[in-house]
């Protein structure tokens, strides 16, 4: 334990008990103040944002009117004002619409219980719009092509219960996820790219989705994910990186979507999360003393759902879909494989 090059090392004095109440009132914090720094920087992204703030509240069992400061009809509203007339969503008012704010706006909808807010046909226009002839997606009219894009446009569809809208392209939009499947049973962002722990779960969530599941070596996948857990307890996303409380999702899901969750170090996964608290304003950070964010503290707080070792005050969670399962309606439980 000598050469932490790249690790940390966690001591008695980092936070061991999960703080519901703070992490509460950090979300919240979040939209008191909307004239300061943090708010001005996250427009760009300020959809995805409030999404990241509700499921966090959500997953607490914390979203509705009477527990929460962030009113339903206020964040109706504002992705109502972020649609664009091409059918996608943008991140803010007069930002350019992007798949990613679409499968986030969509996701909050159903937080609150409200998908007629989505124009689920202009949605689907918009993303068929996106695709290219070798089954690629971009993610906006510019963009270039990314396999997260792939996953964002079949999880938008899928929530909207549209699968059934592009049912000819599914072999193309498989085949091209799997020409970005690597040697090591990894997968990149396109062809050839190196694999990324974040890519994986992307393109295991397109393979979930279109039930292709059985197409991957998921004994060799599982190795390489769990070779992910660090002396810390902690995940990172490729070798040789330090390891961030967001890979606790995106490696730890793609870990359920194969049924080998329990081939990483559950129990020190746990601390490591834990010590990524921050004990004064609550909230999570990327790893043990930075600040806190709202997408480290959903991340967080999802990694910890999975694990599963906090059933008292955190709520299951989707593995695909990254939402609470109760309320997902039966179509939306797509199978995951079994556990081995
Ligand atoms: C502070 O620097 C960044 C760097 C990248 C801020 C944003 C981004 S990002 O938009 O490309 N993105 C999401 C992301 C968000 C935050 C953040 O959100 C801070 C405050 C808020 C308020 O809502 C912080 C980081 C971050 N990253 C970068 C990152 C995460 N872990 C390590 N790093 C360097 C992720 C990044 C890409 C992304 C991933 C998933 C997703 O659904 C959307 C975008
Ligand atoms: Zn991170």
């Amino acid at each position: 334990m000598a050469f932490l090059i790249n690790d940390v090392e966690l001591n008695e004095s980092y936070p061991k008990d999960f703080d519901e109440v703070k992490h509460v009132g950090f979300i919240e914090s979040m939209d008191s103040h909307k004239e300061d720094y943090i708010n001005a920087m996250t427009e760009y992204l300020r959809m995805s944002g409030i999404y990241w703030c509700c499921n966090s509240l959500a997953l607490l069992g914390k979203l509705d009117n009477n527990h929460s400061s962030i009113k339903k009809q206020e964040v109706i509203s504002f992705i109502k004002s972020c649609e664009c007339s091409n059918g996608g969503f943008a991140s803010s008012q007069n930002h350019d619409p992007h798949l990613l704010y679409t499968l986030s706006a969509i996701q909050i909808s159903l937080l609150y219980n409200s998908l007629e807010v989505i124009d689920s046909d202009k949605v689907v226009a918009y993303i068929k719009n996106l695709q290219n002839d070798d089954g690629s997606f971009c993610g906006d009219e510019w963009g270039e092509v990314d396999t997260r894009f792939s996953f964002c446009a079949l999880a938008a569809l899928a929530l909207l219960d549209k699968l059934d809208c592009i049912k000819e392209d599914i072999d193309k939009i498989v085949n091209f996820v799997l020409k970005c499947h690597n040697f090591d049973q990894g997968f990149g962002s396109k062809p050839g790219s190196e694999s990324h722990a974040g890519q994986i779960y992307c393109c295991l969530g397109v393979l979930a989705l279109t039930g292709n599941l059985h197409s991957i070596d998921t004994e060799r996948l599982g190795w390489w994910l769990s070779e992910r857990q660090l002396p810390s307890g902690g995940l990172n996303g490729r070798p040789e990186k330090f390891p961030d409380v967001c890979y606790s999702w995106w490696v730890l899901a793609s870990l359920a979507i194969i049924g080998k969750l329990s081939w990483i170090n559950k129990n020190k996964l746990e601390r490591f999360i834990l010590a990524c608290q921050d004990v004064e304003l609550g909230g999570f950070t990327d790893r043990p003393r930075d600040m806190p964010d709202p997408f480290h503290t959903v991340f967080g707080i999802s990694g910890l759902s999975l694990l599963g070792t906090y059933p008292r005050n955190i709520l299951p969670i989707n593995p695909i879909f990254c939402l609470p399962q109760h309320i997902l309606p039966s179509h939306l439980q797509y199978q995951t494989l079994p556990p081995t």
